[in-house]
């Protein structure tokens, strides 16, 4: 990569006064977390979306559902953040205005320090009942407790609500789901505010989250994209910095 495009981009991150860093699976690629969409390794290529990411699924088969759920939630804990997890809790402490947005359902970002990233698509470690309306907030007793690995592809029972006896989903946001109400209204706040959004590690294909960096640009924002490969997003952003997030952010903060 061309080192001035680093250094302009560094630049604008020093001048700016509210940063957003919005990320996805890719910043966590450099962890072992796979992505989603990668050729060989994204979750995607390996494993049928509709049958593992959906209420429908959950509903016609909570034991396939939860053992997947489970064993990615081991592969997480034993997962330790990158050099780019470090960066990104870097620029918040440098620039006090700052938000971290992430579409990960990993916990990487916390671990590395961010204060509180908004999560879009929800988290690994917050399972809930599916009689959501009866019990919105995380299950009692689960967030924090030792995860069994079932192994990869192996069905695991959900645990049952201790209070309703209805089955526990996972926390995450599955397709055809709306995204936590409060998450999404401050990312499309700080979005709208921002000086610069870092775009990191996203394809930038799935909706709503999609919208964030464009909402940034709309608004007059300078889009900055750390991604090895191009994306729809590329045509937004004022600087294309094309390597993996554990080397750029880095040199961005140095
Ligand atoms: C590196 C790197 C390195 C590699 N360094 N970079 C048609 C058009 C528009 C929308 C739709 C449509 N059809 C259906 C929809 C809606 C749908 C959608 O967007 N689908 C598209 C896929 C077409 N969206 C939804 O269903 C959403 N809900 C919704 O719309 O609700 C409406 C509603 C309103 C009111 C009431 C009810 C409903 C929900 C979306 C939920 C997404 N869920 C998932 C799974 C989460 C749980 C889990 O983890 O299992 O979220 S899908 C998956 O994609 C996950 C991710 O957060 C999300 C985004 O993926 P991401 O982060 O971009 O990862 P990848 O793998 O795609 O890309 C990785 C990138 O990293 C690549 O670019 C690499 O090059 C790069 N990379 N190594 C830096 N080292």
């Amino acid at each position: 990569m061309e080192s001035v495009l680093l250094s302009g981009a560094a630049t604008l991150l020093g001048e700016a006064r509210r940063v957003v860093v919005f990320t996805g699976a890719g910043i966590s690629a450099e962890s072992g977390v796979p992505t989603f969409r990668d050729d060989l390794t994204g979750l995607w290529a390996r494993f049928d979306a509709q049958r593992l990411a959906t209420l429908e699924a959950f509903h016609s088969d909570p034991d396939l559902v939860w053992g997947w759920y489970e064993w990615r939630r081991a592969r997480v804990r034993r997962a330790r953040p990158n050099p780019g997890h470090v960066a990104t809790a870097a620029i918040e402490s440098l620039v006090p205005d700052s938000m971290v947005i992430t579409q990960n359902v990993d916990d990487l970002h916390e671990r590395a320090g961010s204060r509180a990233p908004v999560h879009l698509h929800g988290s690994l470690f917050a399972p809930r009942c599916i009689a959501e309306a009866a019990h919105p907030a995380p299950f009692p007793g689960t967030a924090d407790d030792e995860a069994a690995d079932p192994g990869e592809g192996r069905r695991l029972p959900p645990p049952r609500c201790t209070r309703c006896g209805a089955l526990v989903r996972p926390g995450v946001v599955w397709f055809g789901e709306a995204l936590p109400e409060a998450a999404l209204a401050s990312a499309v706040k700080a979005a709208a505010a921002c000086d610069v959004l870092l775009t990191v590690g996203t394809a930038g294909v799935v909706y709503p989250a999609a919208e964030i960096p464009r909402i940034a640009a709309d608004s007059g924002a300078t889009v900055i994209q750390v991604n090895p490969e191009p994306t729809p997003l590329d045509m937004i952003c004022a600087t294309n910095l094309r390597g993996p997030a554990a080397q750029i952010l880095p040199a961005l903060v140095a």
